[in-house]
């Protein structure tokens, strides 16, 4: 198959996914065209059939505000029509799928019928796209998609509180290379951030409030005082300077290392003890499902999809949002004995495992192949 993928390029879990997606389909011998108005983050080498087509918006000085989502639209038509594409598969609603739908309305008065997919990925839907600045666009661009998916149930759940849609939404939920992220640990690595011993916590996201990076600081100053540990934050984000700025300030956060934006995570992720994700909402936290794979228990909020990945006293555990004793508490309780942070780091690897890569893609190949016979039929 011919599929153009359209997403962020950057760090969040939605472009991320879209780029995994894309890398293992290429894998699987599909011809894979990305368009976006970057190089994705995680699409780096070169692959003979995935292909980098990128959105320039010319700048014109009546613009206040480049019109990225005509550029956009103009970029699907000019796609589809040059390479064959059988199917455009857009990532976060706003704007790819109204684009879309635009793209979609020009190839049909050229006789050219492309089935749209739009998955929503969280914020598109709960905190953004529900937004009145936007919903209208929103609302009537997924109505107008010929397939609807979601990461997760409760993001399909959220999708029908706030919007008036009745269209069916497909759940297929995010995934993960497991046998990437397993690797063995690097020692050196792990000395040099924990030269005594010292448990290793990670957090990593887009430093947004959303995340509450903040109850990532206060899980970790409770566990310190029980147990010597260090906190990697990784990521960056609008929060980032003023927890940098308290972490400076702090007598007892002198063992918080802030990594910024990093690449490879699958060579990070396997060093650490624990991953922390307390946030306000998460529509499913593929930054924890990655921590998992990497056999990383993981503390988080009840939030959102977050259920519906970590297990309760299987995987990690979970608490309420902004409960940061329970937090340190259940995480004391993983780190307290090796024993049980062992059951506990293989019992994050097998949960897993339920999301690896191999289970979910076969999930989107058949829904593609379906839409491509409706629409040559
Ligand atoms: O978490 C973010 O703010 C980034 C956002 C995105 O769209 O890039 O992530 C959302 O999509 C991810 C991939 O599907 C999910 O794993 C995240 O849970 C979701 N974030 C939120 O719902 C806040």
């Amino acid at each position: 198959m011919n599929i153009a993928i359209v997403c962020y390029p950057t760090f969040g879990g939605s472009g991320v996914l879209a780029t995994e997606l894309g890398k293992v389909l290429a894998e699987k011998g599909h011809n894979i065209h990305f368009i976006t108005y970057q190089q994705p983050v995680r699409l780096s080498g070169f692959h003979t059939n995935i292909f980098y087509h990128e959105v320039r918006v010319p700048t014109y000085p009546l613009f206040d505000f480049p019109p990225y989502e005509t550029a956009l639209a103009s970029a699907m038509v000019d796609v589809v029509n040059n390479h064959q594409i059988d199917l455009l598969h857009v990532h976060y609603a706003i704007p790819h799928a109204s684009a879309a739908y635009m793209a979609k309305q020009i190839l049909a008065k050229q006789h050219k019928h492309i089935p749209v997919i739009t998955t929503l990925h969280g914020t598109d839907i709960t905190l953004v796209g529900k937004d009145k600045t936007y919903s209208p666009v929103v609302t009537f661009s997924m109505e107008e998609s010929d397939v609807l998916t979601a990461v997760s149930n409760n993001l399909k759940e959220e999708t029908y509180k706030n919007f008036g849609i009745e269209k069916p939404i497909e759940v297929i939920y995010n995934f993960v290379d497991v046998k990437r992220f397993n690797k063995k640990p690097v020692d050196a690595f792990r000395k040099l951030i924990a030269p005594n011993h010292e448990k290793i916590i990670v957090h990593a996201s887009n430093f947004r409030k959303v995340k509450r990076v903040m109850d990532v600081v206060r899980t970790y100053q409770l566990i310190n005082k029980e147990i010597p540990s260090k906190l990697l934050l990784i990521g960056d984000g609008p929060e980032r300077p003023e927890i940098e700025a308290f972490t400076r300030s702090c007598k007892d956060c002198q063992d918080i290392k802030f990594l910024g934006k990093q690449e490879q995570m699958e060579d990070i992720l396997p060093i650490a003890d624990l991953f922390l994700l307390p946030s306000e909402y998460e529509s499913f936290g593929l930054a924890a499902l990655e921590a998992m794979a990497a056999e990383v228990p993981v503390i988080s909020t009840n939030a959102g999809g977050l259920p519906e990945i970590n297990v309760q006293g299987f995987s990690g555990y979970m608490s309420n949002i902004g409960d940061v004793e329970d937090m340190s508490r259940n995480a004391l309780k993983i780190l307290s004995d090796k024993e049980t942070h062992a059951k506990f780091k293989s019992q994050a690897l097998e949960q897993a495992k339920k999301f690896d890569i191999h289970h979910i893609i076969p999930q989107y190949e058949h829904m593609y192949h379906q839409l491509i016979q409706l629409a040559v039929s």
